[in-house]
């Protein structure tokens, strides 16, 4: 772990969590894997999980939220002339879109082949209609504080997606369940999980990577990210 803020758990953010998990583990190294993680798995949560694929699983608060598919909505609003409230059986009656694609987190780690399935948000703006002056989306998650953003055109790339599915089961707890925002051309920190809410805004803001000097467009090898 280095000593610049990198878009990925360090240790102090756990602060007392970490502590207390490391001491009744009796875990010696703070080494990010599978060792630390079925611990922490095990303190925070009743779902044990392991890592799998190469996959690194990033948190900014204690306790990832849960999700309880009676009362989960994904809600849309700020500049829509409609703004919505979808259960999950909402989102699945639209039309399922399907992809395979590469994932980047800018700390240099990276999982081929990730097959993705859920909705492209034409078909949620085809609903909701933005309105003319909405030019960015903020994108919020259940983990507070944090939030991402694109601009319209960058939502609108081909391959974005907001997903339910990861590898043909359902999105698991870790990787943001029940839905996170797919943009495979950016890094991963711009891949909310656990996404419940969209603003429709006038311009992007600054996300929770981006306040700590990350770039607010995270292009895959054409970033501050980019580490060679
Ligand atoms: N809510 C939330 N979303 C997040 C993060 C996070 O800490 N919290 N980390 C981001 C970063 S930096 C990366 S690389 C990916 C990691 O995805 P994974 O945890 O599913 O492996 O999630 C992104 N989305
Ligand atoms: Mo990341």
């Amino acid at each position: 772990m280095s000593d610049s803020v990198e878009p990925g758990p360090e240790p102090k953010r756990y602060g007392r969590g970490l502590f207390l998990v490391t001491v009744a583990g009796g875990i010696s190294s703070l080494a990010w894997g599978k060792g630390l993680w079925s611990h922490l798995s095990a303190a925070t949560s009743s779902i044990p999980f392991v890592p799998h694929g190469g996959w690194r699983i990033y948190t900014v608060a204690s306790t990832m939220p849960s999700f309880d598919p009676a009362t989960w909505r994904l809600e849309i609003g700020g500049l829509v002339e409609k703004p919505l409230s979808l259960s999950m059986a909402d989102l699945r009656a639209l039309p399922r879109a399907r992809q395979t694609s590469t994932f980047h987190c800018v700390t240099g780690w990276t999982v081929d082949n990730v097959h993705w399935a859920g909705v492209r948000l034409t078909d949620l703006f085809a609903q909701a209609r933005p309105l003319p002056r909405a030019g960015g989306l903020e994108f919020v998650s259940a983990e507070q504080p944090y939030t991402d953003s694109l601009t319209m055109k960058q939502a609108l790339l081909h391959d974005v997606m907001l997903a339910y599915e990861m590898d043909h089961a359902p999105l698991p707890r870790e990787h943001g369940s029940p839905l996170r925002l797919v943009i495979p051309e950016m890094y991963g920190y711009k891949n909310v999980k656990w996404l419940n809410r969209i603003n429709l805004v006038e311009q992007p803001q600054d996300g929770y990577w981006e306040q700590l000097g990350y770039d607010r467009d995270a292009w895959v090898g054409r970033s501050n990210g980019y580490r060679s």
